[in-house]
């Protein structure tokens, strides 16, 4: 099925594309009604369109605030074609149908964006005719078209022209989705500014949220082949992340990547130092920071090469060929890369080296550290069945800068800088959370256990005999010594941990025993 246009009414602030559509629309023969503006562009293009007021026989009044705002439109739009009863009602009142809206709406967003607006000038930029119509077309779009974007114009014309005048259901269907997603984000945006002149935009952390999400793709499938999946994007969120950046290259990405993808950004964003992290099911498996990228990669991948197999690479400079050569050495395969970009002569390694899986994904994220005040203020969502929780993202001060000697022993300067490492990657490692450190790379890792004991267990095992001078980094505090006596046992060095344990100065009494430096944060890097 399909609807035939026979009456338009067009209404535009942004004018762009609209006498080549309307003189499409003449060609089929579809009479024009118009309001002020557009009509007066019509008109002196020589097209034939009839004023709205001359058609509700109701002027324009209140500076425009009231032109298309008449039972004439809305009944025009509103009434059902193949409802006996509307057609009759129609007739009685002299309501005849319109069966296309072209609507654009006045600038509100733009306006805001601009500086010193006033209040009174946002106001002014309200929109309330405009989403009427666009709302009653795509209610009724069993038999009524609607345009909201001059990008949809060329399309819907071709479709007219193919189909003789009319316009097919599905694309009817297509438009009024468009016409609601336009409307809802014009009315957030209207949300947005009127929270911040109420001063509720104010709150550090406002808690009350909107969700204005638009789904941006269908994954192929979720964490395994047989959920359904899609992906979403905050269109608001102004700093680099892992959904918000460009693929330059390779398969289609795809749940799981995408969750490593957010980690492995989310940790090499911390260090000013050419970084380098591989991600192996959302826990980091190697990491390292030092005097160029290339060497960061290769002391990150060393953390752990067996689990690195399959993994995600994160890095925080532009990716040069010396480090896609590290990338690339023989027996390597890594899904995916992000990187702030790549240079022209690393993607050329990246994607021709025949050793190398060549449907490696490619993202550039861009500028880490552009509008990180935003970054700071930023929410964490986390669906629950039925409910959903919502907490600020744990990105403030780490507590490294408040930390407190509590041992006999004081860490060298090299260890003090493997706990400033170690203390920064805990907080990105699933909790219960241990990690060992030496010369500032990865060595172990204890992730997700359900006691801490055996977190340090499973790093002390990884790191093997690096284990020997390197530095551990708890989440959280230890509520027994037994940690302790593990680490000395393996010969770890010094120590990093939050405090706060009932029994903290039976840890301290430990180190003491066994000569080991440990500093205490005060601050807990839960991770869930
Ligand atoms: O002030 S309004 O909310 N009142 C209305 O009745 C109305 N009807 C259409 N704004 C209204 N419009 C808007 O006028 C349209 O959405 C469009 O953006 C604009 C087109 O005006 P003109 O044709 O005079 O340039």
């Amino acid at each position: 099925a399909s609807a035939s246009m026979r009456r338009a009414l067009l209404s535009v602030s942004d004018k762009s594309g609209l006498v080549e559509l309307a003189q499409g629309l003449r060609r089929h023969q579809v009479e024009l009604l118009s309001t002020g503006g557009t009509y007066r562009t019509l008109s002196e293009a020589g097209i034939e369109v009839k004023e709205i007021s001359e058609h509700t026989g109701f002027p324009e009044i209140l500076d425009g605030r009231v032109k298309t705002l008449h039972p004439k439109v809305h009944g025009g739009l509103l009434f059902r074609r193949e409802s006996s009863a509307h057609v009759d009602a129609a007739r009685e009142h002299d309501i005849d149908p319109i069966d296309l809206v072209v609507v654009n709406l006045y600038p509100f967003e733009q306006t805001v964006a601009r500086k010193g607006v006033s209040f009174e000038a946002a106001i002014e930029q309200i929109d309330i005719g405009g989403p009427s119509m666009i709302r009653s077309a795509a209610k009724n779009h069993a038999h009524v078209a609607v345009l909201t974007d001059p990008s949809q114009y060329a399309e819907f014309l071709e479709e007219l022209d193919r189909h003789g005048g009319k316009v097919p259901d599905k694309l009817l269907a297509r438009l009024a989705h468009a016409a609601f997603l336009r409307t809802s984000r014009y009315d957030h945006a209207i949300e947005q500014y009127l929270a911040g002149h109420a001063g509720e935009a104010q709150e550090d952390l406002p808690l009350t949220m909107s969700m204005t999400y638009g789904q941006s793709a269908t994954l192929r499938y979720g964490e395994n082949p047989h959920q359904r999946a899609a992906l979403y994007i905050d269109p608001d969120c102004l700093y680099a992340t892992a959904v918000g950046a460009e693929q330059i290259h390779g398969k289609e990405l795809s749940y799981n990547n995408l969750l490593d993808l957010d980690s492995a950004l989310s940790i090499v964003r911390e260090f000013r130092d050419p970084a380098a992290v591989v991600i192996k099911h959302n826990n980091p498996c190697g990491a390292a920071i030092a005097d160029s990228l290339a060497n960061a990669f290769a002391k990150a991948y060393e953390g752990d090469p067996v689990s690195a197999f399959g993994s995600i690479i994160g890095l925080n400079r532009p990716v040069d060929q010396a480090t896609a050569e590290a990338m690339t050495e023989p027996d390597r395969f890594v899904e995916a890369i992000i990187a702030p970009s790549f240079e022209a002569d690393a993607v050329d390694v990246l994607t021709t080296r025949p050793t190398w899986k060549k449907s490696v994904r490619l993202l550039q994220a861009g500028d880490l550290t552009a509008n990180e005040d935003q970054r700071q203020k930023s929410m964490r969502l986390r669906p629950l069945e039925g409910g959903m929780l919502r907490q600020s993202a744990d990105v403030g001060p780490s507590g490294f800068e408040q930390r407190k000697l509590v041992t006999e022993t004081a860490p060298s300067d090299d260890q003090l800088k493997d706990l400033e490492f170690a203390w920064t990657m805990v907080k990105h490692v699933r909790s219960n959370a241990i990690v060992l450190v030496k010369d500032q790379a990865l060595v172990g890792v204890g992730a997700g256990q359900m006691s801490r004991v055996d977190s340090v267990r499973i790093a002390i095992e990884k790191a093997g005999n690096r284990a020997v001078g390197s530095s551990l980094g708890s989440d959280a505090f230890f509520p027994f010594r037994d940690n302790i006596d593990l680490a000395a046992k393996a010969g770890i060095a010094a120590i990093v941990q939050p405090g706060g344990s009932k029994r903290d100065l039976d840890s301290i009494q430990a180190c003491d025993e066994h000569g080991i430096a440990m500093l205490m944060t005060g601050v807990r890097h839960f991770l869930h």
